[in-house]
């Protein structure tokens, strides 16, 4: 009953905030990657996302009704006690009634957002038994991912960069006569301006998208150990509401169960260095049946293959499915 108060409050505030031009009706924006003009979070696709985001919205309506309340009481300060509306004042310089009230006031709010707090700290760290667990280890720059209970393969993500969808389109030969006397600034521009129109035709993500993604089954709880081989990284999935450092020398633990299949993009989230900004994340959630396929592939090293199960298992039939980018060299020498 209260969370329907609460959503109710939300929606309303919501609607006058943003004064009905964003319309937050359009199919879940946002789930597994940032919208341009996006406001609020990411979609959750897991109990906890779930939880973060009515937390982040019940607070956010009690700040605003706090401001509220102080603004509506300094007008009546500037107004009706001004010097010209109130020239002679009064001069006591207590009040225990309203003492007492804005002592007990706040701590029954603070209480109140405490009770809620812990309410979804419980629910982070109180793990479910795993169907799966995961190993993530941040390299600069770059996430490896370990499945131990399945055979312990490894699959190694490198972002996809402007060069790799070029190459993908054009062939080696006409990339290299096209952009190989470019170097520097001019080079990065002219791979910038030519790369971004093919992103989103081959359902890829800019800065977000890797060569090769992780899979999950949906509705199964994952147990996900986090570590590092050289500096502080952290792995973070939005619409998880996982976030993790990864620490050289330590393994820390989250856990998740994604709801809903699709693709969902995070990015490492603590300043980890040079290439910080290019070493994304990207988790497929699909059914059972096209798990076990993929991890048959991965295990065979069978990426192309791996990639085409992924993408078969999520992209809706009418999308085209994207011409594949083929792995770097340094990924291939990883490998
Ligand atoms: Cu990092």
């Amino acid at each position: 009953m209260i969370k329907r108060i609460w959503s109710f409050c939300i929606w309303a505030i919501t609607l006058v905030m943003v004064g009905l031009a964003t319309s937050p009706a359009s199919a879940e924006p946002g789930i597994g990657q940032p919208m341009p003009k996006q406001m609020g979070l990411q979609g959750a696709v897991t109990p906890v996302m779930e939880e973060i985001v009515w937390f982040h919205d019940m607070v956010n309506v009690i700040i605003i009704a706090i401001t509220i309340f102080v603004m509506i009481l300094l007008l009546i300060v500037i107004f009706r006690y001004g010097e010209s509306a109130n020239p002679t004042p009064a001069n006591f310089s207590h009040n225990t009634t309203i003492e007492v009230l804005w002592t007990v006031g706040p701590i029954l709010i603070l209480v109140f957002i405490g009770i809620y707090s812990f309410r979804l700290l419980f629910l982070q760290y109180e793990y479910p038994p795993p169907d799966l667990t995961i190993k993530a280890t941040g390299n600069a720059w770059y996430w490896e991912h370990n499945y131990p209970d399945q055979g312990n393969f490894k699959v190694t993500s490198t972002m996809v960069r402007d060069e790799d969808v070029l190459r993908a389109k054009l062939g080696d030969d006409a990339f290299d006569k096209k952009y190989g006397a470019l170097e520097g600034l001019a080079r990065i521009k002219a791979l910038y301006a030519d790369a971004k129109p093919l992103y989103a035709e081959r359902g890829l993500v800019r800065q977000l998208s890797v060569d090769n993604e992780i899979a999950i089954p949906v509705n199964k709880v994952v147990h996900l150990l986090v570590t590092s081989n050289d500096v502080i990284h952290a792995w973070t999935i939005p619409s998880f509401g996982s976030k993790l450092d990864a620490v050289p020398g330590r393994t820390a633990a989250t856990w998740f169960k994604a709801t809903k299949t699709g693709i969902y993009y995070g990015q490492c989230s603590v300043l980890c260095g040079r290439d910080h900004a290019s070493m994304p994340i990207a988790i497929r959630v699909v059914e059972q049946a096209a798990f076990d396929k993929w991890v048959a592939a991965a295990k065979a090293r069978k990426w192309d293959d791996a990639r085409k199960i992924l993408q078969a298992a999520t992209t809706p039939s009418k999308q085209p499915v994207f011409a594949l980018v083929r792995p770097s060299k340094e990924q291939s020498a990883k490998q």
